[in-house]
């Protein structure tokens, strides 16, 4: 199991945790780095010295490495930027957006640099400014996606870049690492499966409806906005959907969107929160550790890859 991007992060088990805004907290982050992956604190919207306190409280959990998601669109990005410099984290993933104007100063400062995208083009462009490794997130994928799904999107970008590609979107268990590595990925980036681990602070309501979720459980609200995020169904989404289909404007769905994920994570409110998740959902039956999540991929993904 071991490829570049263990190398590249020292890590043991190319599995990454995904940088999602609120879930993504120290706690969550030190327990996958503590059982051999690379967990990720994700800054959000969050004020820098929110962010600052997130790291050295993760600092104090784990010795091993771990990684701070930039969310491109927060306000306060750039000063995230210094921020991981400042701290010595090793490596960045960054999402939604182009993170052109920040890679050269953490490649002066050693920072491994993994943007997230969600198109061959942007995966070119990053190789070309020095990204040290891609995420290729697919339409399955929870959250602000694009508009490829995974099977078409990872072995595009595969044969677009040198660098490694690491495959997001629709992976929960060792069947689906297993079949992105035949697409010639060299890790799996996971984020619904880890929003229900044991270690995971989300709110238990939002939890229970990750492990309740069927197939078809999970809608994409904001098609109309150019904002694309695909989240659970619920009263919101409904809503959403309906004044989208009415031509409402930017401003009246924004404010049904407002302060939704805190709403889901934080008071547990399932009826007008965002409940942002993959379409993975349908598979994830129940709370694990993150270790017996790491350790499940990899256990069941080797020996499928073993009987090739
Ligand atoms: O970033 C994500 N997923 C996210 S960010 C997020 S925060 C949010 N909260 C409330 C409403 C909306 C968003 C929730 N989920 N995934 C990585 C990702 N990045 N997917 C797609 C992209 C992306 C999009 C545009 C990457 C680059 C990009 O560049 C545009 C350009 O400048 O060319």
């Amino acid at each position: 199991m071991k490829t570049r991007v263990c190398d590249l992060l020292g890590i043991q088990a190319p599995i990454i945790q995904g940088g999602m805004s609120w879930v993504a907290e120290h706690h969550l982050a030190a327990a996958v780095s503590n059982a051999g992956g690379l967990g990720i604190i994700a800054a959000g919207n969050a004020p820098v010295e929110h962010v600052r306190d997130e790291i050295r409280a993760c600092k104090a959990l784990t010795d091993k490495p771990f990684g701070v998601n930039i969310m491109l669109m927060s306000p306060e990005a750039s000063k995230i930027a210094e921020l991981v410099i400042e701290e010595g984290v090793s490596a960045v993933t960054t999402g939604a957006g182009n993170p052109e104007p920040y890679i050269k100063m953490w490649k002066q400062a050693g920072t491994k640099i993994i943007p997230v995208i969600a198109s061959v083009a942007l995966a070119k462009r990053m190789e070309k400014y020095g990204a040290d490794a891609v995420v290729a997130e697919g339409y399955e994928a929870g959250g602000h996606i694009g508009e490829s799904t995974t099977m078409t999107l990872v072995p595009q970008v595969v044969d677009a870049v040198n660098i490694p590609v690491i495959a997001a979107g629709g992976i929960a268990d060792g069947r689906g690492y297993a079949a992105v590595t035949m697409l010639g990925a060299e890790a799996a980036q996971l984020g619904t499966i880890f929003v229900a681990a044991k270690e995971s602070i989300v709110h238990n309501n939002y939890k229970e409806k990750i492990i309740k979720a069927k197939d078809i459980d999970s809608v994409v609200t904001g098609r109309s906005t150019g904002h694309p995020v695909r989240n659970i169904r619920n009263k919101m989404t409904r809503e959403y959907i309906r004044l989208e289909q009415e031509n409402i404007g930017l401003e009246e769905l924004e404010l049904l969107t407002l302060g939704g994920l805190k709403k889901a994570v934080v008071d547990g409110d399932i009826v007008n929160g965002s409940l942002m998740a993959g379409q993975i959902a349908g598979m994830v039956h129940k709370e694990q550790t993150c270790r017996e999540i790491i350790e499940g991929i990899v256990r069941e993904a080797g020996q499928l890859l073993k009987q090739r």
